[in-house]
């Protein structure tokens, strides 16, 4: 049996990583199997670099390599986090298409596809992630790999129609036809996917999944990423958790929590979300020093301009809200711009009445996740979930809601609020089943079992 080999941009080696959905899912994943992790360090130097560094952690082998200025400027800043992620998150109005960042973007696809494909021995499961990484398959079969290769797209997929607008669809596309396997978050990326290879490029479908296109032959499916969720259950009954709680207990005296962690990024919804808080407020004067609204959203790539104006946005409606509302004993929304231990997180879910988790667009989200094992089983809190997250997909018995009417949102808040307690733990049960039994562990076992039981190899 081979080694388990991934491939990521940012990778949880650098310990402040982990608080993303990514680091978080594949260090769950490699911990337990053991492996190498391939991926940038962190670092930007001036030079290109010569060589990669590894380092062991866990049982777990890095090799990292650091970035150069112009790497990080047109490859990460710019291609993957200006083009890539507004697009595939449906946003065409705030990418800013570049085809010499596109350049770059093949270049740091091709030097770490040849990085890595020196490294590997026959028998080894390579394991790419997400939307840095799109042209690596190709790149590796230039650079001589002729196993098999899977990917797994962490964000959404766009529908066609939106794909299109990238300059360099055809060229993408062509490239993911490259690897043996492709997994989807849910089934509507992975439809808007297949859709594209029908209508756009004389793809064919040969049933179970398996397409055809470019001459190459292709799995294509949908994988929900799951988390560590009896490890998140347990996390949730800590010490470090019910200090958690304890702090938060002394500050809301007595009031219902709802809580929202997101990282910072303009499509978890955090305007909507507090508009819709600010409607609650207005609509329910029943909420007024009964109810607080704690959001936790660490700053995330603050060097991309669209973040500094969320950050704006977010703090004149919290502004607005608390000026209106707030009372000597009472601030109605709190919003803190920082990190916290697993173990906090999941000691303050398990307070919360209502968990805040509506995205308007999200490839998974794992916050709900998390959310949903942290709860006490007898008095558990209710889950609010964007119908525009993956794992609305998975979680029917959360409140679906659209995130955009907020009008609605601030209702199904308060709907949440009210909950009687039978129907609190009704909900939770049937959600909790799903998210226990689709775990992290049943994630990666179907993906890699899958890619292990493909047959052919690409030609
Ligand atoms: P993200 O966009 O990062 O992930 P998400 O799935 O919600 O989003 O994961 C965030 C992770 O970071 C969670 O484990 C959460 O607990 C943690 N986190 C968030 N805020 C934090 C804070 N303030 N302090 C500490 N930890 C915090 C991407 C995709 C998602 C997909 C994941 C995994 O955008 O759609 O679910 O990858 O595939």
């Amino acid at each position: 049996m081979g080694r388990l080999i991934a491939i990521s941009n940012r990778t949880a080696a650098d310990r402040g990583a982990r608080a993303g959905g990514l680091a978080v899912a594949v260090w769950e994943s490699l911990k337990s199997t053991g492996g190498v992790w391939f991926g940038w360090s962190g670092d930007i130097v001036e030079q290109p670099p010569q060589c990669a560094r590894t380092l062991k952690d866990d049982g777990v082998e890095f090799v990292l390599t650091d970035l150069t200025a112009d790497e990080h400027e047109q490859f990460y800043l710019q291609y993957a986090n200006s083009v890539l992620w507004p697009v595939f998150h449906y946003r065409l109005d705030l990418a800013t298409f570049s085809s010499e960042a596109f350049q770059v973007y093949t270049d740091v696809n091709q030097r770490i596809a040849d990085l890595v494909t020196d490294r590997l021995c026959s028998g080894d499961t390579v394991w790419v992630h997400d939307y840095h990484f799109l042209l690596m398959g190709q790149a590796m079969r230039q650079s001589g790999w002729n196993g098999s290769i899977g990917f797994f797209l962490h964000i959404p997929f766009p529908p066609p129609e939106v794909f299109r607008a990238l300059p360099e669809h055809q060229e993408i596309a062509r490239a993911m036809c490259d690897y043996s396997i492709i997994g989807f978050q849910s089934d509507q990326d992975r439809c808007n996917f297949t859709r594209y290879l029908l209508e756009d490029c004389h793809g064919m479908t040969c049933g179970g999944g398996i397409y055809e296109a470019f001459g190459t032959t292709i799995k294509i499916e949908t994988y929900p990423i799951g988390i560590d969720a009896t490890g998140f259950a347990d996390a949730a009954k800590t010490e470090t958790a019910q200090d958690a709680a304890d702090r938060i207990g002394r500050f809301l005296g007595g009031r219902k929590l709802v809580i929202g962690v997101d990282r910072m990024d303009y499509s978890k919804g955090l305007p909507e979300r507090f508009k819709a808080v600010g409607q609650l407020f207005d609509e329910y004067p029943e909420t007024h020093g009964r109810v607080s609204v704690t959001q936790i959203a660490p700053p995330s790539r603050s060097k991309v301009d669209g973040y500094r104006e969320l950050r704006q946005t977010l703090d004149g409606l919290a502004g607005r809200i608390n000026g209106d509302y707030g009372d000597l004993d009472w601030i109605p929304l709190r919003y803190l711009a920082r990190s916290y231990d697993r173990e906090e997180l999941a000691g303050l879910f398990r307070i919360a009445r209502v968990g805040l988790v509506t995205p308007l667009r999200d490839g998974m989200n794992l916050v709900c996740k998390e959310f949903i094992m942290a709860q006490d089983e007898s008095d558990p809190g209710v889950l609010v979930l964007s119908e525009f997250a993956g794992a609305a997909e998975q979680l029917k018995d959360a409140l679906l809601v659209n995130p955009h009417d907020t009008r609605n949102l601030a209702h199904v808040i308060h709907t949440a609020l009210t909950m009687p307690l039978d129907e609190r733990v009704h909900r939770w049960r049937a959600l909790r089943s799903i998210v226990a039994e689709q775990d992290i562990t049943w994630w990666r076992k179907t993906f890699l079992d899958d890619l292990n039981a493909l047959k052919f190899t690409p030609v």
